[in-house]
């Protein structure tokens, strides 16, 4: 991914904040846990509240903009704003495994170790960044994805017929945001990286996850060092502004292009190793299982590519007049070369307009005006294409846990 330098339409200047960037002479600390060298310097960023009581999710989720399912909310379609490319972040899905915490960045600190540093270092010995540290260190910022593995599980069992246990997601657990954080490339450069170094375990801050009486400790999830060298972002902001406490507040990761898991929240630590290391989050979820796939499916990693109507489900469109259907696309690994659309139900497909290409590893942006001329029931269907040669296909094969279901999905509209 390369950084995008274009202006965000839907970031006002008065919006900016001076993020810290820039004065790169700022050195990775290697002060030792308990050391008693915390951080004691007010931090230039706050927390954008504090609230009261603390819930699965704190922000505000009007259920015009969300559908809610316990600990995870999804965006709903029908409210994206064709004008604009971003997701604003009070906008954007959030997915909790356990409940969002309340971090102060004051106390806040990030532990580097592992047998993979040139200085190899256990957890107790390991090195300790600051949030100030951060903020200190030369920032990047970028456009990407974040789409959770599961997103558009519920179709399983609605145009398959196979339903897949978890979050009944439909298609809003996606969005694209302008992300500003250190390349995790620098900090592991200054540190020293063994060249036979091979993963980077990055582990939240939140409670551990404890599901059907058994605890799996802290949502944490390894990925290769090539990714942690190539384009792995420690973020702290999000489309210009601190991280929202849902999304990950003070810190996050952000693996460009991957499956949502990858992107831990309320990052704590960093293990860079020598040998593979496994968390159930790649072991017993997030890769395939059940259905036709071998037991052993690698964890997954690149999203696929995919498309969704800014419209409701059951939308009513008037009869004999124009309506310009507009839309999203994506993909994980490559821009989105076209979309084509249909508007009785697979049949016959035509071109639609991209009228935003992806920027960075964001989505691209559809149109494609249509004008019904009979009234009723009809489905509408949406068909990405990525420069990777990647096209949504009819069907996906089932997978127990419904992760990345990117076939193509019918969309009922009634014509009135
Ligand atoms: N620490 C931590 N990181 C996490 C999670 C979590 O529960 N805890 N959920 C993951 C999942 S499954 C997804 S899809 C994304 C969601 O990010 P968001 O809530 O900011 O949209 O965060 C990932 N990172
Ligand atoms: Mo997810």
């Amino acid at each position: 991914m390369s950084p995008d330098p274009a202006p965000s339409p839907s970031l006002a200047r008065r919006d900016v904040l001076r993020l810290g960037g820039g004065t790169a002479a700022a050195l990775v600390a290697a002060r030792t846990v308990g050391s008693g060298a915390a951080a004691a310097t007010p931090s230039p960023l706050t927390s954008p509240f504090t609230p009261a009581v603390a819930g699965p999710i704190l922000k505000p989720l009007p259920p015009e903009w969300f559908v809610t399912y316990g600990t995870n909310a999804e965006m709903r379609w029908d409210s994206v704003d064709p004008r604009r490319y971003l997701t604003a972040t009070e906008r954007l899905f959030v997915r909790n495994h356990t409940t969002t915490p309340t971090i102060d960045p004051a106390s806040y600190t990030l532990r580097i170790f592992g047998d993979g540093l040139a200085d190899a270092r256990t957890p107790e010995r390991a090195h300790v960044l600051s949030y100030d540290d951060l903020l200190r260190l030369p920032s990047r910022t970028v456009t990407s994805l974040l789409e959770c593995t599961g997103n558009g599980r519920s179709f399983f069992a609605s145009q398959q017929g196979t339903p897949a246990s978890g979050t009944a997601w439909q298609l809003g657990a996606v969005g694209t945001v302008r992300w500003t954080g250190v390349p995790l490339a620098t900090v592991l450069r200054r540190l020293g990286v063994r060249p036979d170094a091979v993963d980077v375990q990055a582990a939240g801050l939140d409670a551990p996850f404890v599901s059907g009486g058994v605890d799996y400790g802290r949502v944490r999830r390894p990925f290769p060092v090539s990714k942690a060298l190539d384009d792995a972002l420690l973020v702290y902001a999000m489309n210009g502004r601190p991280l929202l406490p849902d999304h990950g507040f003070p810190v996050r990761l952000l693996l460009p292009g991957w499956v949502g898991i990858a992107n831990i929240k309320w990052l704590g630590e960093l293990e860079v190793s020598r040998a593979a290391l496994t968390s159930p989050w790649n072991t017993k979820w997030y890769r395939m299982t059940g259905g036709d796939y071998p037991v052993d499916s690698p964890p997954l990693t690149v999203l696929p590519v995919k498309s969704a109507f800014e419209l409701a489900r059951d939308a009513v469109l008037p009869v004999g007049r124009r309506t310009v259907l507009t839309g999203r696309a994506w993909s994980g690994a490559a821009p989105v070369a076209r979309v084509e659309v249909s508007t009785d139900g697979g049949e016959s497909w035509d071109n639609a307009q991209l009228t935003r290409r992806g920027h960075g590893g964001g989505w691209a942006q559809w149109a494609y005006p249509w004008r019904p001329r009979t009234a009723g029931q009809h489905v509408l269907l949406a068909r990405a294409t990525d420069r990777a040669g990647r096209t949504q296909p009819e069907t996906v094969p089932y997978n127990d846990n419904g992760y990345l279901f990117s076939a193509v999905v019918r969309h009922p509209v009634s014509v009135a």
